[in-house]
């Protein structure tokens, strides 16, 4: 499953992202490194199902199917507030980012009002891009560290070897930084491997992309300052993890119709305050952002940034089932240029080992092994029983 890293300062929102994403009960205060042990959770990407096209009713094993549209769950983890001098260790740092090793992508939250400092206190004015700029140094060299430390026992090997056996090595020790061979070879022609910094934060910037979710949106003064950090950086997204939580709230509370990443209809009759809150919203997070960006950001990194594919493994491509008779049970997301193959082995390490083809189930023609998927692919893997 992909694994989602909510990095940023402390005090910035990064729990209640975690929280209006995964409607898990984490801590959550006004006061910075609230967060002393990581949040690892569930949160979903909502996609159109393929159910609608073939005009079947599915039965989703993880997440579920709601008026054809898909909620695929994705890991999410939170961790504590980083601050400069993390990947040295300073406050838990050494221990909130090793929890992020595995994370495909990063989403940093910044407190884009500029009312908390560097450290997560209460100030005025704090320029949101500086976090921007501290927390991706921190980050890389972070990265450059840990591989400084994987590469030390291979140093002379590395310096004599082949470009295939460098690539090669790299690609072994580096796996447990969610480092591909791709990601190596991208960075390779970048950065030598002689300049570790350089190198790292090049393999950094393939393996783990990070995109800025300007959070606390609702507050006037973050509005102000979103439209300065639109023009410094190209990933940004407005979002109010504060907003999320409530309409996910008013919603399980049937108050409000609301599909994440969308607005809302008032349906219920909610209490004054609440009512208050919910106008409040609307007038100061919907109206002007069209969403509250939490949903807008998730799906954003998987299938922009990390630019995956639904597809849908099924055992019989007549029925779209799995050997129970469940219809389209899974969603994977994987990277476009994922084969036939490589989705076998996914799977199941059987069901590639023993592969022979793959069956597509909308022409029911055969796909060899090498055949490169495409997004809202429906397939059957044949293998030797
Ligand atoms: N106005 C507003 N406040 C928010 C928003 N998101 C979070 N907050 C507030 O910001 C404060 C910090 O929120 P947390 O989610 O605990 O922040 P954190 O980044 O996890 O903090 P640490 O774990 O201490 O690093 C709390 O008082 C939240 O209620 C938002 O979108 N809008
Ligand atoms: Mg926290």
């Amino acid at each position: 499953m992909i694994q989602i890293g909510l990095v940023g300062k402390a005090n910035v929102g990064k729990s209640s992202f975690f929280k209006a994403s995964t409607l898990a009960d984490v801590k959550i205060a006004s006061y910075p490194f609230t967060t002393i042990e990581s949040n690892v959770g569930m949160a979903h990407v909502i996609l159109d199902c393929v159910c609608k096209e073939f005009g079947t009713k599915c039965n989703p094993r993880l997440g579920k199917c709601e008026n054809g549209k898909r909620f695929v769950p994705v890991k999410l983890i939170d961790v504590g507030g980083l601050v400069p001098g993390s990947h040295l260790g300073k406050g838990l740092g050494n221990k909130f980012l090793d929890d992020i090793r595995q994370a495909s992508v990063l989403i940093q939250i910044v407190d884009c009002s500029g009312l908390t400092d560097s450290e997560g206190k209460p100030t005025k004015n704090y320029d949101p891009s500086k976090e921007i700029e501290f927390l991706a140094d921190e980050i890389n060299l972070w990265f450059a560290g840990v591989i400084k430390r994987a590469l030390e026992k291979f140093k002379r090997k590395l310096e004599t070897s082949s470009r295939t056996d460098l690539i090669q090595t790299l690609t072994q020790e580096l796996s447990g930084l969610e480092v591909r061979k791709e990601h190596i070879e991208q960075a390779l022609e970048k950065a030598p491997i002689t300049d570790i910094e350089k190198f790292a934060r090049s393999i950094r910037e393939f393996s783990k992309p990070i995109i800025i979710a300007a959070n606390k949106i609702d507050l006037k003064p973050a509005q102000d300052n979103f439209e300065k950090l639109k023009e410094k950086c190209k990933l940004v997204i407005p979002t109010s993890a504060e907003a999320e939580i409530a309409l996910k709230k008013a919603s399980e509370q049937d108050l409000v119709d609301y599909l994440p990443g969308d607005g809302f209809e008032i349906k219920g009759k909610p209490e004054e305050k609440q009512l208050g809150a919910l106008e409040f919203i609307k007038k100061e997070v919907i109206d002007k952002y069209n969403s509250t960006g939490i949903q807008t950001c998730l799906n954003k990194v998987v299938f922009e940034l990390l630019d995956y594919m639904a597809i849908y493994p099924v055992a019989d491509v007549n029925k779209l089932t799995d050997k129970d008779g469940k219809v389209l049970p899974d969603t994977f997301l994987v990277p476009k240029g994922t084969t036939v193959k490589e989705l076998a082995f996914m799977v199941h390490t059987e069901l590639g080992e023993k592969f022979i083809c793959g069956i597509d189930a909308r022409t029911k023609r055969k796909l060899s092994g090498d055949y490169q998927l495409k997004n809202n692919d429906v397939v059957e893997i044949a293998f030797a029983k």
